[in-house]
């Protein structure tokens, strides 16, 4: 797509699921990445894959989202070639355990929290004010249907993916004034590694979650952040909502 072809995008949690379709699709557009997550051996294959595929320039950052410090320095640090980033994906995070909240895991919200909340912000902050300075950009968050609506169990996680959506109203309307664009897209079940992270390794009880219905694949979700971000500039997808079929809201899915 002409409007994507050697822009620099930026996109956190690209070493799986949605970050990495993301990656894959924008590399296929013709953009340049900057590429981010924990699991550097992943960012590596990845980088090469594309680097080779669709002749474009890569670059990793082994980031941890939680670290204020570290993502201040690392976008600082970045070289002129770098530092103008067009599009700022915000899709690193996770989901903790499924638990009644008065049998939650302290430390399970406090890294739902750390990560989605707290770890958007922080990139967010670092990489909003160039945006500002040179009155164009695209921040594209990755929320949640959880991000609408309350399921059993979910109450943390929910309430992370409520504060994305408040965050990026917040974010809209702190740069109404700027030629900036703000975007949330919304997905329900999607079978990526979410509910393995989530079950902290249990496959088997990942693997439920999407019994009985064709849930999203990565790829859906890259497809709606590429018609986003490949709108005229005058034109603002501010929330997409995708959901599988057989999901009709967070907690009524029809299975077979
Ligand atoms: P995956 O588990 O497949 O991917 C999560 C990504 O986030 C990984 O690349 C992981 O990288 C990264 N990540 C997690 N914690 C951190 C951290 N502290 N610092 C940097 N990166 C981090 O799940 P999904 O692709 O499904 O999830 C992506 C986003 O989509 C999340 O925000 C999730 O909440 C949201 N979402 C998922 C849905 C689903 O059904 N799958 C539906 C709706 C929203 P690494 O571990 O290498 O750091
Ligand atoms: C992930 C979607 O409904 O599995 O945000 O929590 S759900």
């Amino acid at each position: 797509m002409k409007h994507l072809r050697g822009k620099t995008v930026f996109v956190t949690g690209a070493s799986s699921g949605f970050g990495k379709a993301i990656a894959e699709a924008f590399a296929k557009n013709g953009a340049n990445l900057i590429i981010a997550a924990r699991r550097l051996d992943r960012l590596k294959i990845l980088s090469a894959e594309l680097r080779k595929k669709f002749k474009i320039e890569v670059l990793i950052l082994a980031l941890d989202v939680r670290k204020k410090t570290e993502i201040f320095k690392a976008v600082k640090n970045l070289s002129a070639k770098w530092q103008n980033i067009d599009i700022l994906v915000n899709n690193a995070g996770l989901s903790r355990g499924l638990d009644p909240l008065h049998e939650g895991s302290i430390k399970d919200w406090e890294e739902m929290l750390d990560t989605n909340v707290k770890g958007l912000l922080y990139v967010t902050r670092a990489v909003l004010p160039g945006m500002v300075k040179r009155n164009s950009g695209h921040i594209i968050n990755i929320g949640s249907i959880a991000g609408h609506e309350v399921y059993p169990k979910g109450n943390v996680y929910c309430a992370s993916k409520h504060a994305v959506d408040a965050i990026t109203k917040g974010i809209r309307l702190d740069v109404v004034n700027t030629d900036i664009r703000v975007t949330t897209i919304d997905p329900g079940l999607a079978e990526t590694e979410f509910s393995i992270v989530r079950f902290r390794g249990n496959v088997n009880k990942a693997k439920s979650v999407y019994n009985g219905i064709e849930a999203l694949k990565a790829e859906d979700i890259a497809d709606a952040v590429i018609y986003a971000a490949s709108r005229p500039l005058n034109f603002v997808v501010a929330e997409m909502i995708l959901l599988p079929n057989k999901q009709a809201s967070a907690g009524v899915v029809h299975r077979n």
